[in-house]
């Protein structure tokens, strides 16, 4: 049972490592507040790298045509201990809507299902989330398997409706989308209940932040079009299942080819192919090496067929590694080669992930210490030069010490005559910032949606509702572009005045980083293309459904670009702090260092034997600085050694 565990023991700790990263993290932002060292963009980053290290979650889809066995492997990975099978799986259509499992600590357990009647209105299911009184919940009573399996049942509830109302739920075409579903009577077919489920449920690995999704067989996929843009896209892993005894068909190549290798077929990164229900091929007439050899063959010719590596196809049985973890049989166990499998997700999917985050985390706090280091050497500079001044004083007379007094006074007064440039340089980066949410922010969003909405609505044909998406992805695309040119016109004109400030008043040189669109351009295009596939699908299909089909796939697109604005406009937000930032902080650090040294040429005019008491106070200044820098250098490295520690497993999973 030891390699079993595996996945559970790597990705508790994954988990204890991001809860250290997070308090290392927390440590830092404590002693930057203590140290009067974080200004506003450091708050926000911060807060933005706890927020992510703390949602961070694990997706992992299980795709497949129907019966293959996707929510059997799920009970034998995840749900063996239970001692039965949790999910519903039986032969024929089983799980009749995309299924969820997570856990949400502000929840109890409870299976929350979406009513199919949602699909004949606007929305997606990512839109539903966000509105509990959408949803029917059904408390899981842990203490019984029985009555939480039975619970769990919901997930393939079927209903019988007439002809007409499937289609207005799109889910009747006469093209067959459905209709394998027992039509017995002409006018009406079985439908599913529920249009998506979500399961809560306090398993150790969903605790941590582990999602498992289970998708419905094939045609589900394609009707339902949050899966298609959204859910699977973002998985991190994508396990693809074929069975042993049906072998590769034209619909599994059809799913593999529409939902995981879709836009980019060079990345095939996360994506596991599994060849479930060996156990068909475990005859007995047979020898253990025929049986093997037969197993190496339909391993080989499968990944033929898809085009990859033999060794990214996993044979297992997912039944009998269920039965053998129910019985505690461990030669069963072995048989069914599912460890091999659970080997293979834990050691590639949670190091990778965990690779992704730390680079990420690192440059974000490198970039932070860099900047309040900055600060600290530029108070070190103000510290030294005035000890320098102070020094040349020594043994003057009260002439020298009224002469550099006025001197300091004057280029303090430049200095703030030097402020209303900078006061206006303030307005226009205002003026300018507002120019940009206008091209990019959610108002606008709103008003294009809104309208190509209304136009698709008014359409009688196939060919206006094509148009109005070609507007709106041209607006959207135009946009983008826009803010693109926006951006870098504020880029420009910080950079200058970074410059000027420097040359005019001593401030440290510093280069505003640049903003570049490119990351959202990239997945608007994505969705471009992904609407492109799926239009032309919609376009040939003959079915009264066609429109609404098309209506709720415009609506999940307009929801995923929605997120990319959202993110685009949180990027920004500290992309602005970040380039301004600096300058208001120097600004303001020069300005209270030119008071300083007028005050303390001042304090030594008044009484000559202050020097000598003002110079060691300026010392003891450079010393206290010198400290910070060497706290804020193991403040860093404590965080990096997190982030490089090697995993950390208990002894029992390093096997
Ligand atoms: N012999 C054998 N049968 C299996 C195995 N895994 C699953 N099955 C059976 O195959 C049938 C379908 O399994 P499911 O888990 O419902 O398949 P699914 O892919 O979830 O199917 P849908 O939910 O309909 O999309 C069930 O009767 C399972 O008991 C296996 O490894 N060996
Ligand atoms: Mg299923």
């Amino acid at each position: 049972m030891m390699q079993s565990r595996d996945l559970a023991a790597r990705f508790e700790a994954y988990s204890d490592w991001r809860r250290r990263l997070s308090a290392g993290i927390s440590g830092l932002h404590e002693w930057l507040s203590e140290q009067e060292l974080a200004d506003a963009q450091a708050d926000l980053s911060i807060q933005h790298l706890l927020e992510r290290l703390h949602q961070d979650q694990l997706v992992v889809a299980f795709v497949a045509e129907f019966s293959r066995g996707k929510s059997e492997l799920i009970n034998a990975i995840f749900f063996a201990d239970f001692g039965q099978r949790l999910l519903p799986s039986a032969a024929g259509r089983t799980t009749m809507c995309p299924t969820e499992l997570l856990y949400d600590s502000t929840r109890p357990p409870s299976i929350r299902l979406l009513p199919i009647e949602t699909r004949a209105r606007d929305g997606s299911v990512t839109e539903f989330k966000n509105y509990a009184d959408e949803w029917v919940t059904l408390a899981l009573d842990l203490s019984s398997a029985d009555r939480m399996s039975e619970v769990l049942s919901q997930v393939s509830q079927t209903k019988r409706v007439p002809i007409v109302l499937a289609r207005k739920y799109g889910l009747y075409d006469d093209g067959d989308v459905l209709a394998p579903m027992s039509a017995a009577d002409e006018a009406a077919v079985d439908i599913p209940c529920w249009r998506h489920a979500v399961i809560n449920f306090p398993h150790p690995l969903l605790q941590q932040g582990l999602v498992i999704l289970d998708t419905p067989g094939l045609n589900a996929i394609g009707t339902e079009p949050e899966l298609t843009l959204n859910l699977l896209p973002n998985a991190h892993a994508v396990l693809f299942i074929l069975a042993a005894d049906a072998g590769v068909t034209r619909t599994d190549i059809d799913v593999w080819r529409n939902h995981l290798i879709g836009e980019s077929p060079g990345t095939k990164e996360g994506r596991l192919v599994i060849l479930n229900k060996i156990d068909g091929l475990w005859d007995e007439l047979r020898t253990a090496s025929e049986i093997e050899s037969e197993i190496a063959r339909q391993v080989r010719s499968s990944a033929q067929l898809l085009a990859i590596p033999p060794a990214q196809v996993f044979p297992v049985s997912a039944q009998k590694a269920l039965l053998a973890k129910v019985n505690g049989d461990d030669a069963l166990l072995a048989k069914s080669r599912l460890p091999l499998l659970e080997l293979a997700l834990s050691k590639e999917l949670i190091p990778a992930k965990r690779h992704i985050v730390g680079s990420a985390t690192r440059a974000e706090i490198r970039s932070l210490a860099a900047s309040t280091r900055t600060i600290l050497d530029s108070r070190i500079a103000g510290v030294r030069e005035q000890l320098g001044e102070l020094r040349g004083l020594r043994g003057k007379n009260q002439d020298v010490v009224e002469h550099m007094m006025e001197r300091i006074q004057q280029e303090k007064e430049l200095f703030e005559r030097g402020m209303q440039r900078y006061t206006a340089l303030r307005t226009v980066f205002t003026q300018q910032t507002n120019a940009l949410y206008e091209c990019i922010g959610l108002e606008k969003l709103r008003a294009t949606a809104g309208e190509t909405r209304k136009r698709i609505e008014a359409s009688p044909f196939t060919k206006g509702v094509r148009s109005a998406m070609n507007d709106f992805f041209a607006q959207i695309h135009g946009g983008l572009e826009q803010s693109g040119r926006q951006t870098s016109e504020i880029h420009d004109m910080m950079l200058a005045m970074y410059v000027r400030f420097a040359s005019e008043h001593g401030l440290q040189p510093f280069a505003p980083p640049s903003f570049s669109m490119l990351k959202y351009q990239k997945e608007v295009e994505r969705l471009e293309r992904a609407y492109n596939v799926h239009f032309n699908t919609l376009w040939n299909m003959v079915s009264k459904a066609k429109f609404t089909l098309m209506k709720r796939f415009y609506e999940t697109i307009a929801i995923r670009v929605k997120h990319v604005y959202d993110i685009a406009n949180r990027d920004l937000e500290s992309w602005l702090k970040a380039v301004m930032a600096p300058l208001e902080t120097q600004v303001r650090e020069h300005h209270i260092q030119l008071r300083r040294r007028l005050d303390s040429v001042k304090r030594i005019h008044r009484a000559s034997d202050e020097l000598e008491e003002r110079l060691s106070e300026l010392e003891q200044a450079e010393a206290g600085i010198r400290n910070q820098i060497a706290a804020l250098g193991r403040e860093l490295s404590a965080i990096v050694a997190i982030i490089e520690q090697p995993e950390l497993l208990p002894l029992a999973a390093n096997g």
